[in-house]
C-alpha cells in the first residue's frame, strides 16, 4: 500500500519510530516488514540508547490487520515483539487513541508504556471469536494478574489509560506532548539506570488464582457474550500461570491458530466489515455534505417516543418531546425520569450524568415548539391516516432544511412523504424497542429522499452509537418483513405436532436468545392480531389465543402461562387448543424434529431475504445480516441469516 510509512528520527540518543498507516495503523504484513527493518537499524546504531514507538494519525496501532488474520507471513507479529524485547535497548510505546489487540501486544514488547490521558487499551480479539495471538494473554497476566487479564481479553472491552496504569499495564500518563514526554521519561530512566527486564524474563506470576473464581468469571463472560470464545482466553490465561513463559506462548499461539481457522472467526470477521460498510453512505450519497443536527423533536411520548428521546439525550442532543395532551406528556416525561433513576439505582449512571440527560429533554404540547428542530421524528400511533395528518402539520411548522422522519415499522414512507411539500426531506428512521438500548437503526430511504438527508442521518446514527442500515420502502422493511416470513409457518408447525416449547428450544439451541413463541408473548400477541384483522387475514391458532384473552406475558398467559411474571410454563390449555384445531383441520399430529423446525422457519426467512435483495430493498446481503444480528438476536457467531445460508446451512443438511 502506497500510503504507508515507518519513520525513524533521532533525538538526543533516543530513536523515535513513527508508524503511519491510515486509518488505524493496522499491522499488515507490509507494515510489519517496514517496522522490522527500522528495528534492525535501531539495533545496529550504537548512537541510539533507547527507542520510543509512536503512531501518526488518530490512533496507536489498533491491532493486526483483520483482513490478513490467519495468514502466515514473516515477520510475524510475535517476531517483532521478540525483537523489541531482545534489542538490548530500552523502549517506550507512546499510546494515543486506542492500542488494541496486536497493537497493545506490540506495546507489551516494549520496556515501558506511556499514554496520553484519554487513550484506551484493549484486547478485543474475543469479539472476533479469537484470543490474542502474540503474547497478549501471557504478558498481561505477568503484568496485571490472571483476573485482570481474563477480564480484559475475555470481555474485549477497552480500558481507559488511568485504569490501565492502576493495573500496571501503563507506566506513565501525559496530558499533552506524548512523544516528547516519552522521550524525556526514557532518557531519565536510562540516566538513572532504572530499567526493568523485559516481561518475558520476569518471574512467573506467583499468584495462584482461585480456579473456582476463574471458572465462574469465564462462565459469566460466555453467558454475556452468548459465545464460548472466552473459554479459549481463560485457557491461555491459566497457562500463563501454570506453564513457563515460552510454553504459555506456544500454547497461546496454538489456541489462536485453531480459533483463526474456525468458521466462527470467518463469520465474525464478515460482520466486522459488514457493519462498517452498512454505516457508510453509498457512492451516490458520498458527495452530499451532511446537514447540521443538534436539536431534535420527537412526536409522541409513548414507549417508543420516550426511548428515542433518551437515545438522543444520551448522546448530547437537545430534545423536545411533543404530546397532544398534558396527561400523556407527563406520563412520557415521568417514564424518561424513571428510566434514568433506575440506571442511577443500578449504579450504571451517576446522578450527575442522569440529571444532565434529563435536563436535555423538554416536553411540550404546542406544535410550534417544533419549529426550531433540525430533525423531527414522529413516533405516533401506527396508522397511515394519523401519520399523514402529523406530517402535514409538521410540514407547515418545520424550518426549511429540517429533516422529517417517521418511526413507522411497516407503513409506506413514500405515501407519508407525499403528504408534505418536501418529500426530499422525509425518510424513515426505524428504531427498535427499547430505542435507548437497541443498536439497530433501519434508515428507510424514500423514493424522493435527498442523498444528503441519508448522509446526515448516518452521521447522526454514529453519534448515537447506533448501527444504521439503509433500506428501501416495502411493508416491514428488511427486518419485520423477514420476521413475518420466518413466523409464517409457525402455526402449521404447531398443528403438525411441535409444541411451543419444542419450537423455542430448537431456536435456543440454534443460538437465538429466545424462540418465536416466547418472543411473541413478550411483545404481546394482540399486535399481530390487530394487524391481521386490519388486513382481513386469519391465523386460526394465535387468533384463538387472543380471543381467549391469552395476549402474552402482560396477560399472564399467551403461548405459555406465566405464574411469576416472566417465567414461561407450558400450558395444558394451549396443548388442548392445538390438538383441537389440528383435529378440526384433519391434521394427524406427528413428531416434528429440531432440524425441521429450523428449516421451516429459517427457509422462508432466507427466501424473503433473497427477494429483498432482488427488489433492491437492501443493497447487499451483508446489510441483511447486520439487521438481523443487531436488531433481532440472530447469533453473531453464525454471521447473520444470509451468511449462515451460504456458509453453514448447506453443511448442516
Ligand atoms: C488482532 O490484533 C490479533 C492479534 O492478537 C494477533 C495477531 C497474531 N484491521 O471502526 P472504524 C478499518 S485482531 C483492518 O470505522 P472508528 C475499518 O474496517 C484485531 N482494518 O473507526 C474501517 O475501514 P473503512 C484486534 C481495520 O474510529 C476503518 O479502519 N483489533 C482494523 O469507529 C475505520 O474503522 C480490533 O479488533 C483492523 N484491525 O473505530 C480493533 N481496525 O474506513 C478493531 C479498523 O474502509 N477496530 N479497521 O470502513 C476497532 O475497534 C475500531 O476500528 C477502532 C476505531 C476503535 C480502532
Amino acid at each position: 500500500m502506497a500510503d504507508m510509512s515507518v519513520g525513524l528520527e533521532r533525538s538526543n540518543g533516543i530513536a523515535i519510530l513513527t508508524i503511519d498507516r491510515p486509518p488505524v495503523n493496522a499491522l499488515s504484513h507490509e507494515l510489519r516488514k517496514l517496522i522490522a527493518a527500522r528495528l534492525d537499524e535501531v539495533a545496529r546504531d550504537d548512537a541510539i540508547a533507547g527507542l520510543v514507538i509512536a503512531c501518526a494519525g488518530r490512533t496507536f496501532v489498533a491491532g493486526a490487520d483483520i483482513e490478513e488474520l490467519g495468514l502466515v507471513r514473516h515477520p510475524m507479529l510475535r517476531d517483532l515483539i521478540d525483537t523489541l524485547e531482545r534489542i538490548g535497548k530500552p523502549s517506550v510505546a507512546a499510546i494515543h487513541g486506542t492500542a488494541l489487540g496486536g497493537g497493545f501486544e506490540l506495546s507489551l514488547g516494549c520496556t515501558f508504556r506511556s499514554a496520553i490521558a484519554d487513550a484506551k487499551i484493549g484486547l478485543p480479539e474475543v469479539k472476533l471469536g479469537l484470543l490474542p495471538g502474540a503474547g497478549g494473554t501471557v504478558r498481561t497476566t505477568y503484568l496485571a494478574g490472571a483476573e485482570a487479564a481474563l477480564k480484559l481479553a475475555g470481555t474485549g472491552d477497552m480500558l481507559d489509560a488511568t485504569s490501565a496504569r492502576d493495573l500496571g499495564l501503563v507506566d506513565v500518563l501525559f496530558d499533552s506532548d506524548l512523544v516528547a514526554g516519552s522521550v524525556r521519561f526514557l532518557a531519565d530512566r536510562i540516566a538513572a539506570g532504572n530499567i526493568p527486564s523485559p516481561v518475558s524474563s520476569r518471574a512467573r506470576p506467583a499468584e495462584r488464582t482461585d480456579d473456582g473464581q476463574l471458572a465462574k468469571m469465564t462462565a459469566e463472560l460466555c453467558r454475556k457474550a452468548r459465545s464460548s470464545a472466552p473459554e479459549q482466553v481463560a485457557k491461555a490465561v491459566r497457562n500463563a500461570i501454570d506453564l513457563s513463559f515460552d510454553d504459555a506462548m506456544i500454547e497461546e499461539r496454538r489456541l489462536f491458530d485453531a480459533a483463526a481457522a474456525s468458521p466462527r472467526f470467518r463469520a465474525l470477521r464478515h460482520l466486522f466489515f459488514a457493519e462498517r460498510a452498512a454505516a457508510k453512505p453509498v457512492e451516490t450519497v458520498d458527495a452530499a455534505p451532511p446537514r447540521t443536527v443538534q436539536s431534535v423533536a420527537v412526536i409522541g411520548a409513548g414507549t417508543m417516543g420516550s426511548g428515542i428521546a433518551m437515545a438522543f439525550a444520551n448522546s448530547g442532543f437537545d430534545v423536545v418531546v411533543r404530546e397532544t395532551g398534558d396527561a400523556a406528556l407527563e406520563r412520557g416525561m415521568k417514564r424518561i425520569r424513571d428510566t434514568y433513576d433506575r440506571s442511577v439505582t443500578r449504579g450504571s449512571l451517576s446522578r450527575e450524568d442522569a440529571d444532565g440527560r434529563i435536563g436535555r429533554v423538554s416536553g411540550t404540547t404546542e406544535a410550534e415548539a417544533l419549529s426550531a428542530a433540525d430533525l423531527i421524528i414522529e413516533a405516533a400511533f401506527e396508522d397511515m391516516a394519523v401519520k399523514k395528518q402529523i406530517f402535514a402539520e409538521i410540514d407547515a411548522i418545520a424550518k426549511p432544511g429540517a429533516i422529517l422522519a417517521t418511526n413507522t415499522s411497516y407503513l409506506d414512507v413514500n405515501e407519508i412523504a407525499r403528504s408534505t411539500r418536501r418529500p426530499s426531506d422525509v425518510l424513515g428512521l426505524h428504531f427498535f424497542s427499547p430505542a435507548n438500548v437497541m443498536r439497530l437503526l433501519e434508515v428507510v430511504r424514500g423514493a424522493d429522499t435527498a442523498p444528503e438527508v441519508i448522509a446526515t442521518v448516518l452521521k447522526v446514527a454514529r453519534r448515537l452509537g447506533k448501527q444504521p442500515v439503509v433500506v428501501g420502502v416495502c411493508h416491514g422493511f428488511v427486518g419485520n418483513r423477514m420476521l413475518q416470513a420466518r413466523n409464517s409457518q409457525l402455526s402449521r408447525l404447531l398443528l403438525d405436532g411441535a409444541d411451543p416449547a419444542d419450537v423455542d428450544a430448537a431456536f435456543r439451541n440454534f443460538g437465538w436468545p429466545m424462540g418465536p413463541c416466547q418472543m411473541q408473548d413478550l411483545a404481546g400477541l394482540d399486535i399481530s392480531w390487530r394487524n391481521r384483522k386490519a388486513l382481513g387475514k386469519v391465523d386460526l391458532l394465535p387468533d384463538r389465543l387472543c380471543e381467549n384473552g391469552r395476549l402474552g406475558q402482560k396477560a399472564g398467559k399467551g403461548w405459555y402461562r406465566y405464574e411469576n411474571g416472566r417465567d414461561p410454563k407450558p400450558d395444558a390449555e394451549v396443548a388442548a387448543l392445538i390438538e383441537e384445531l389440528a383435529a378440526e383441520s384433519g391434521i394427524a399430529r406427528r413428531t416434528v424434529g429440531e432440524q425441521e423446525i429450523i428449516d421451516r422457519t429459517h427457509g422462508p426467512m432466507i427466501d424473503e431475504g433473497r427477494r429483498i435483495l432482488e427488489e433492491g430493498v437492501a443493497a447487499r446481503a451483508s446489510d441483511i445480516d447486520v439487521v438481523w444480528v443487531n436488531g433481532y438476536g440472530f447469533p453473531r457467531d453464525l454471521g447473520g441469516p444470509m451468511y449462515w445460508d451460504e456458509h453453514f446451512r448447506t453443511s448442516s443438511q
